[in-house]
C-alpha cells in the first residue's frame, strides 16, 4: 500500500493502492510510519510523497463513508505531514481529488506532472472538503478563486493549478525527479512555507472579491445546501484562526456525511460504476476495435449520434437517402456545432475539426469501412427490417449493426439479418450529443463481445451505458409511459398541467411532464398512441386542436414568438374540464405530495416489474438510467432507491387503492414488489441478494 525508499537523502513514499490509490485506512497508517521513519533517519534530510500507478490519489476511500474509521483519520494523516520536521514535496501525477489534493495542501511545496488534474470534487457528494481543504486553499490561492474551485468540483489541469499557485512547478522531465530536487532546495533553505499559517491572502480586496463570488456561487446552488456551508466556511477563513475554521469544517463535514443527501450521491457515485458488471459478461472479454462509424438518418437523433462519435474523435459516415436529407441533417450538425462556438464551450477551430470527421453520403453502401453503423430512422418495423438487410449485404464482417429504436422488438430487427450475433441496440436519448444515458439493448443472440464493445464504445463517448434487456421500451421508456399515463389521467381526475409540473419540479426534476411534452412535441406521442390503438383523451384533444407543443406556439401551455416561457392558457384548462366531463369523471382537487405519489409509484411498480423479468440487472441500474436519461434529481438517489425510502409496504398500499379508484389492473402491484412489501424488504435488499 505504501513503499518508503531512501534515495540519496530523500526518503521516497510511494502510495500504491490500485486503481486510484484511494486513501483507506491502509494507505494512511503506511504514511504516516513512513514519515514517522523519514523523520526519526538522520541520512534523510527531506520526503517526496508521489504514486507508484497511474494516478496520485483520488480522495478518501468513498467506500469508508459512513463506517468505523480505522486510525489515523484523515485529517490526523494531513496534520502530521504538515507538522513533519522535514520538507515533504508532493509528486502529483494523474489525478490529486478531494483528500488527495487536500494532502498534497499539507506538504510544503506541490509538483505536478503537466497532465495532472487537482480539484476538490466533494461537492458532488453532497460534502465539503473535509480535510482542511476550506482553509488551505484559500489561503493559498485567495478565498474567490478557492470558492470557485470548490464549489464547481471541477479538476484544474496543471497549468491553470500553477498560475493559481496551487503547484510551485510543472515538471517537464521526470515528475519524481523533479520533486525531489525541490525537496532539497527546501531542506538546504532550512525553512518552509506552511499554507496554514499563510495570511498574505486575507486583504480587505480579497474579502470583497470573495463576497462578489459568494453571491454569485450561492445563487447558482441554490439548491445545493453543502455549498452554503462552503460559502460559510470560506468566509471563515477571514473572520476565524486557521484551528478554529478547522475545526468547524470538521463538523459541518461530519453533519454532511450523515446527510440522507449526500449517501444517495455515494450511491449514485458507485451505482453508476457498478453497470459496468453485467450478468454472464466476463469483465475480460475483448471489445471488437472502432475506428470508424456510421450512422443511418440524418434526423435530430441520427445527426446527434454523429456528433457523439466525431466529439470523441471516431471519424463518421452519415447516410441518407437523399442529397436533400442528407444537406439538412449536415446543416443541423453545423448549427449545433455554432450554438458550442457561441456559448464557448467550444472553439471555432474544434468545430471545423469535429465537422472534418463528419463525412455525408448517399446509399447504404457508404457503411462498407465502419466498424458500427448505427440505425437511426423512422421508428418503423418495416423500416427497420430492409435497412438491416441491406446492412447484411453492405456492412463488412464483424461490423456491429447497432439500432436506434426506443421501444421496437430488436429480436425482430435481427431476424432481418444473417448475422444476429453481431446486432445489439444502441438507445440514445435526445439530445444524443448531450444526455448521458445509453441504453445497451442486448437481443436473445447479441454475442458478449459485441456486448462489451458496446460498453466501451458507449464509455468512450461520454455515455453512461446500460446493458438492458428487450422490451417494449425496454426500461427507461416503458417506466415514463406509466408516468405518462399517470400524469394524463391527473388531469382527467381534476388537476391542471401547472400544478402538476410545479409538484414534480418542487420534487427536484428540471421539467414537469407537460412542460417536458410540448418541449419534446405532442405529436409523437399522438403518432405512437394511433399506431398502437391507444387513447390519451386530453393529449389527443390537444393535438387534434393542433396544439403540438413549442414548436406549434401552444400545446399544454401557450409560447409567446421566440420564448419557451410557458404561460397557462384558459382554453387548455377548459378542454380538459370538457374532458372530464365528458368521461363523467368529477373532478377534485391535488395536493403536490398526492400528485408524487400518482406518478411515481406506478413508475417504481413498473420497475419492478422490469427487475422481476431481468429486464434490468439491478435497481441500481433502473436509478442509473433515470439519473442520467430523465434528470431524476441525483440527491434522491433514483426511482427505486427512493421507493426504498417511501417503504414499499406503503407503496403497495396505495397502488392497491389507486387501482381500485381507477379500475386500472396496471395499477396492481407487482408480483416483486408485493413479495418485498410483505416480507418487509427492499429493494437493496434484492439487489444484494442478486450480487
Ligand atoms: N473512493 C473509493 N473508490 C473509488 C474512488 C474513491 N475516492 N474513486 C474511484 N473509485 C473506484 C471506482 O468506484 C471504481 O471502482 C474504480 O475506482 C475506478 O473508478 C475527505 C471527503 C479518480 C477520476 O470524488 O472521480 O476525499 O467499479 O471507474 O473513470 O475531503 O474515479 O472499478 O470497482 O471512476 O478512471 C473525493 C472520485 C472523495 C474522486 C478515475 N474524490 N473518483 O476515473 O475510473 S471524498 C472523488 C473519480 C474526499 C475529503 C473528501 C474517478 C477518477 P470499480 P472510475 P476513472
Amino acid at each position: 500500500m505504501v513503499r518508503a525508499e531512501n534515495k540519496g537523502k530523500i526518503s521516497l513514499v510511494s502510495i500504491d493502492n490500485p486503481p486510484v490509490n484511494a486513501l483507506n485506512a491502509d494507505v494512511r497508517q503506511g504514511l504516516v510510519k513512513a514519515v514517522q521513519a523519514a523523520a526519526a533517519d538522520p541520512n534523510v534530510q527531506a520526503i517526496v510523497i508521489a504514486s507508484s500507478g497511474k494516478t496520485f490519489t483520488a480522495g478518501a476511500d468513498i467506500a469508508e463513508f459512513g463506517k468505523l474509521a480505522r486510525p489515523p483519520s484523515l485529517p490526523e494523516l494531513i496534520a502530521a505531514l504538515e507538522k513533519s520536521p522535514k520538507p515533504i514535496v508532493a509528486a502529483i501525477n494523474g489525478v490529486a481529488l478531494g483528500g488527495g489534493l487536500e494532502l498534497a495542501l499539507a506538504c510544503h511545496s506541490r509538483v505536478a506532472s503537466p497532465d495532472a488534474k487537482l480539484g476538490l470534487p466533494e461537492v458532488k457528494l453532497g460534502l465539503i472538503p473535509g480535510s482542511g481543504g476550506t482553509q488551505r486553499l484559500p489561503r493559498l490561492i485567495g478565498a474567490a478563486a478557492a470558492l470557485q474551485i470548490m464549489s464547481s468540483g471541477e479538476p484544474v489541469d496543471a497549468k491553470a493549478a500553477l498560475s493559481l499557485g496551487i503547484v510551485d512547478a510543472v515538471a517537464e522531465g521526470n515528475l519524481v525527479e523533479t520533486a525531489m530536487a525541490q525537496a532539497l532546495n527546501l531542506a538546504r533553505n532550512g525553512s518552509w512555507p506552511l499554507v496554514s499559517e499563510s495570511t498574505d491572502r486575507s486583504t480587505s480586496e480579497a474579502r470583497e472579491a470573495f463576497e462578489v463570488a459568494a453571491v454569485e456561487i450561492s445563487r447558482r446552488a441554490a439548491e445545493m445546501p453543502n455549498v452554503a456551508t462552503l460559502v460559510e466556511l470560506v468566509r471563515a477563513t477571514f473572520e476565524m484562526s486557521f484551528e478554529e475554521g478547522l475545526a468547524l469544517e470538521r463538523e459541518q463535514f461530519l453533519r454532511l456525511i450523515a446527510d440522507d443527501r449526500s449517501k444517495a450521491l455515494r450511491y449514485v457515485f458507485f451505482s453508476e460504476r457498478e453497470t459496468a458488471r453485467v450478468p454472464g459478461l466476463s469483465r475480460d472479454t475483448l471489445p471488437r476495435p472502432i475506428n470508424r462509424a456510421a450512422v443511418i438518418g440524418a434526423g435530430t437523433m441520427g445527426s446527434g449520434i454523429a456528433m457523439c462519435f466525431a466529439n470523441a474523435d471516431i471519424p463518421v459516415t452519415v447516410v441518407e437517402t437523399s442529397g436533400a436529407a442528407l444537406s439538412r441533417g449536415m446543416e443541423r450538425i453545423e448549427g449545433t456545432y455554432d450554438v458550442s462556438v457561441k456559448r464557448g464551450t467550444i472553439t471555432s477551430e474544434e468545430k471545423e475539426r469535429r465537422i472534418a470527421l463528419i463525412r455525408g453520403q448517399v446509399g447504404l453502401e457508404a457503411v462498407g469501412d465502419a466498424d458500427v453503423v448505427v440505425e437511426a430512422v423512422f421508428e418503423d418495423m418495416g423500416v427497420k427490417k430492409a435497412i438491416f438487410s441491406e446492412l447484411d449485404r453492405f456492412s463488412r464482417q464483424g461490423a456491429i449493426l447497432a439500432t436506434n429504436t426506443s421501444y421496437l422488438d430488436i429480436n425482430e430487427i435481427a431476424s432481418a439479418t444473417a448475422r444476429p450475433e453481431d446486432v445489439v441496440g444502441l438507445h440514445f436519448f435526445s439530445p444524443a450529443n448531450v444526455m448521458r444515458l445509453l441504453e445497451v439493448v442486448r437481443t436473445d443472440k447479441t454475442a458478449p463481445d459485441v456486448v462489451a464493445t458496446a460498453l466501451s464504445l458507449g464509455r468512450r463517448l461520454g455515455k453512461v451505458p446500460v446493458v438492458v434487456g428487450v422490451c417494449f421500451g425496454f426500461v427507461g421508456n416503458r417506466m415514463l409511459a406509466r408516468r405518462t399515463t399517470a400524469a394524463e389521467r391527473l388531469l382527467v381526475d381534476g388537476a391542471l398541467p401547472h400544478e402538476v409540473d410545479a409538484a414534480v419540479t418542487q420534487f427536484g426534476f428540471r421539467m414537469g411532464p407537460f412542460a417536458m411534452a410540448d418541449l419534446a412535441g405532442l405529436d409523437i406521442g399522438w403518432r405512437t398512441r394511433r399506431s398502437l390503438g391507444t387513447k390519451a383523451a386530453v393529449a389527443d384533444a390537444l393535438c387534434e386542436a393542433g396544439r403540438f407543443g413549442q414548436k406549434a406556439g401552444r400545446g399544454y401551455y401557450t409560447y409567446k414568438e421566440g420564448d419557451r416561457t410557458a404561460h397557462r392558457d384558459p382554453e387548455v384548462e377548459h378542454l380538459i374540464e370538457e374532458v372530464s366531463y365528458s368521461l363523467a369523471v368529477k373532478r377534485r382537487t391535488f395536493t403536490a405530495d398526492e400528485i408524487i405519489e400518482r406518478l411515481m409509484y406506478p413508475m417504481v411498480n413498473e420497475g419492478a416489474r422490469i427487475l422481476d423479468e431481468r429486464i434490468a440487472a439491478r435497481t441500481s441500474d433502473i436509478d442509473v438510467i433515470w439519473l442520467n436519461g430523465y434528470n431524476w434529481p441525483a440527491w434522491r438517489g433514483g426511482p427505486m432507491y427512493w421507493a426504498d425510502r417511501v417503504g414499499l409496504r406503503r407503496i403497495a398500499a396505495r397502488l392497491e387503492v389507486l387501482s381500485e379508484e381507477s379500475g386500472d389492473d396496471s395499477l396492481e402491484p407487482a408480483r416483486l414488489l408485493q413479495r418485498l412489501a410483505s416480507e418487509e424488504r427492499t429493494f437493496a435488499d434484492l439487489a444484494r441478494e442478486r450480487v
